[in-house]
């Protein structure tokens, strides 16, 4: 899984190339960490040079952002990110970002998790974290997979896919993790994917301006194991697979997800919306306790809603 790569091509494009990061974004770089661990045409690659290149127009420097992750390949890139990270325990990265942002509500928090960490093992957490709308930015990578330990089979992976743990086809259906993160009580959702960065940068921004949970996955491709198992090719191939996700980054909410019927005999990948899927306001967590030094839900002027003033009455 290792490559050999200098701190001018540290993130992998499509195909096994590299994204040269050359701009403002190679700043914001931990460059004592290059080589970075990522496969030729990783997914998680181009959501990093994404990301960066968000944050490299929003802030000078990083002092004021911090960055938690779980464990797995999705989770390694806050690694390269020269800010504050937290590198957690599996599935637990919003435990100790709700944590974090409670005791320094003036930081920006970014949590990276992946499909098999937010969902899986962390998947109470998620909901929880969602239904106490705190105010935080979950970017989820969904590769559909765990790849980091070898490919097993994760709650997204698609009827009939083949894994490490489904080698004669997944038989159990996947979650629409957007669509839970909505239900459970974030009020911004949005779906983004590796093959178009720009719709990512956009959609990332505005979970970064939004006042409360944040919730923005992100479909990436794992090459080495996703890929490789059900002979979806190599990294431009997934890609390309990928633009069968149709774009609709202002059309708000309302958009009924498309999802082709699937056998188990053929893994076919759903075509899923793209886009802010839902927004909404809250108060926020720090709000209902009352803590200050955080930004404002504008909810009733900051008061608390009726059974909290009971409760204090
Ligand atoms: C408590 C615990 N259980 C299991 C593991 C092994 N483990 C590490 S990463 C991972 C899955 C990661 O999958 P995902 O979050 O989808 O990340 P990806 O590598 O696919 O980006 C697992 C099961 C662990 N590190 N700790
Ligand atoms: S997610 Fe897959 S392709 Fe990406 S680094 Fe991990 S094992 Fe490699
Ligand atoms: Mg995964």
């Amino acid at each position: 899984m290792s490559t050999v790569m200098d701190t001018d091509t540290a993130v992998h494009g499509a195909a096994g190339g590299s994204v040269a990061i050359t701009g403002k974004e190679k700043r914001l770089l931990r460059h004592a960490m290059m080589p970075h661990m990522l496969c030729p045409g990783c997914g998680h690659g181009i959501v990093l040079d994404a990301m960066l290149s968000v944050l490299s127009e929003r802030y000078e420097d990083l002092d004021n952002v911090a960055f938690v992750a779980g464990i797995g390949c999705s989770s390694r890139i806050i690694g390269y990110i020269d800010a504050c990270t937290l590198h957690t325990a599996h599935g637990r990265p919003l435990s100790f970002a709700t944590g974090l942002k409670l005791a320094r509500p003036d930081l920006t928090v970014v949590v990276i998790t992946g499909d098999g960490d937010g969902l899986s093992i962390g998947g109470n957490h998620l909901i929880h974290a969602a239904r106490r709308n705190v105010d935080l930015t979950c970017v989820l990578l969904n590769n559909e997979i765990y790849g980091m330990t070898g490919g097993q089979a994760a709650p997204t992976t698609v009827l009939g896919a083949y894994t490490s743990t489904t080698p004669l086809g997944n038989t159990q259906h996947p979650f629409d993790a957007a669509e839970l993160a909505k239900a459970a009580g974030a009020t911004f959702v949005a779906r983004s994917q590796s093959y178009r960065p720009q719709v990512f940068g956009e959609l990332f921004s505005q979970a970064l301006d939004h006042v409360g949970f944040s919730f923005l996955e992100v479909m990436s491709d794992c090459t080495e194991y996703f890929g490789r198992t059900n002979r979806f090719g190599e990294g431009a191939d997934m890609l390309m697979g990928q633009a069968r996700y149709e774009p609709s980054i202002d059309a708000d909410l309302a958009r009924i997800p498309t999802v082709e019927p699937v056998t188990i005999k053929q893994p076919v990948r759903p075509v899923l919306p793209i886009g802010v899927l839902h927004r909404s306001s809250r108060l926020t967590l720090e709000e209902t306790l009352g803590i200050e030094g955080g930004r404002s839900s504008g909810v009733a002027d900051g008061k608390l809603d009726d059974a909290v003033q009971r409760m204090d009455g």
